[in-house]
């Protein structure tokens, strides 16, 4: 178990441990970071968050960086709890946190990471169910959100990976993290979902192929930029990409939902390994000796996007 109150860059961690460190942050830094809770998982668990920036009396954008989503991918999670390490220690991140809040949501499915965890590693989905004549359990947390839900690259059948849910924000953890980014709306500009592997950087719209929004041009722009940024840590390259025509079309993910409800800057950025080092197909099952890497590099990409929309 890692020490309380540390962020430890060689283990992933346990839900549990992950909400310790939350709380630990959360009662040290009483002055500029607030916990907050969005929603609660089908087995009841909290679904916390930190904002993290000085009080100002002046209007302050907002960043929202969102984890987890996607149980087998623990290097997400990981790069969360580095972000508010970072963020909460570093002195150089005063400056920009006056002038923006950083809101990081580190485990979007605590239900699917724990059963990743403990039972099956490559568990993708929530643990809503059972449902179908199989009794099937869980949803794709990042096709049960409603902008062209179920278009393409979803499932209606619930034993699959990418099984849509029952509705649009049918699991309780979709809508609370919906609730959230309606609530805040007004404020943010960025939206960050980290998912791995691959080493992407992917821009809407993702329901279809071809399919750009207006300010596409805009998008591409801050994404190479952030690419850049991961690049210069480690020299790791993530490609800069449309997430239908460079990966599939997937309909009802966070980010096309973000962008949909008026967030200009919204990403998935897909981490370590990246699809050539997956030549080695490691996959899903990033070595914890390589967590240190991959979250460092990762940060500088959300640092990067926050100054951006700081500079707007
Ligand atoms: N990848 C994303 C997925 O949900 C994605 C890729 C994101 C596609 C957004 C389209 C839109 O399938 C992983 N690794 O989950
Ligand atoms: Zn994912």
């Amino acid at each position: 178990n890692p020490a309380p109150g540390t962020f430890d860059p060689f283990h992933y961690y346990s839900y549990d441990d992950q909400m310790k460190y939350l709380d630990f942050v959360a009662s040290r830094r009483v002055s500029f970071v607030t916990q907050g809770i969005i929603g609660y998982s089908s087995e009841r668990r909290p679904i916390k968050f930190l904002r993290i920036g000085f009080p100002s009396r002046q209007f302050k954008p907002a960043l929202v960086i969102e984890a987890g989503i996607h149980a087998r991918e623990w290097i997400a999670p990981a790069a969360a709890l580095y972000a508010i390490h970072e963020l909460t220690t570093d002195g150089v991140y005063e400056n920009l946190l006056k002038t923006i809040d950083i809101y990081v949501i580190p485990n979007t499915n605590p239900d699917g990471y724990e059963y990743s965890r403990q039972h099956d590693r490559l568990w993708r989905k929530t643990r809503s169910g059972p449902r179908g004549p199989q009794r099937c359990f869980g949803t794709d947390g990042n096709r049960n959100f409603p902008y062209f839900y179920a278009f393409d690259g979803t499932s209606r059948d619930p034993c699959s990976d990418i099984f849509h849910g029952d509705g649009p924000l049918s699991e309780p953890e979709m809508a609370g993290l919906s609730r959230f980014l309606l609530a805040h709306k007004k404020t943010i500009r960025g939206f960050i979902s980290v998912h791995s592997y691959g080493g992407n950087i992917l821009y809407p719209w993702g329901h279809k192929k071809r399919t750009y929004p207006d300010d596409v041009r805009d998008l591409i722009w801050a994404g190479n930029r952030m690419a850049a940024a991961v690049e210069r840590v480690h020299g790791t390259k993530y490609k800069v990409e449309n997430s239908a025509d460079g990966l599939y079309p997937a309909a009802g993910a966070t980010d096309d939902y973000a962008k949909s409800i008026g967030v200009k800057y919204t990403y998935t950025m897909e981490l370590r390994p990246t699809e050539s080092e997956n030549l080695a197909k490691r996959g899903f099952e990033l070595p914890p000796q390589e967590i240190k890497p991959a979250v460092e590099e990762a940060f500088e990409g959300m640092v990067e996007l926050a100054i951006i929309i700081r500079n707007e």
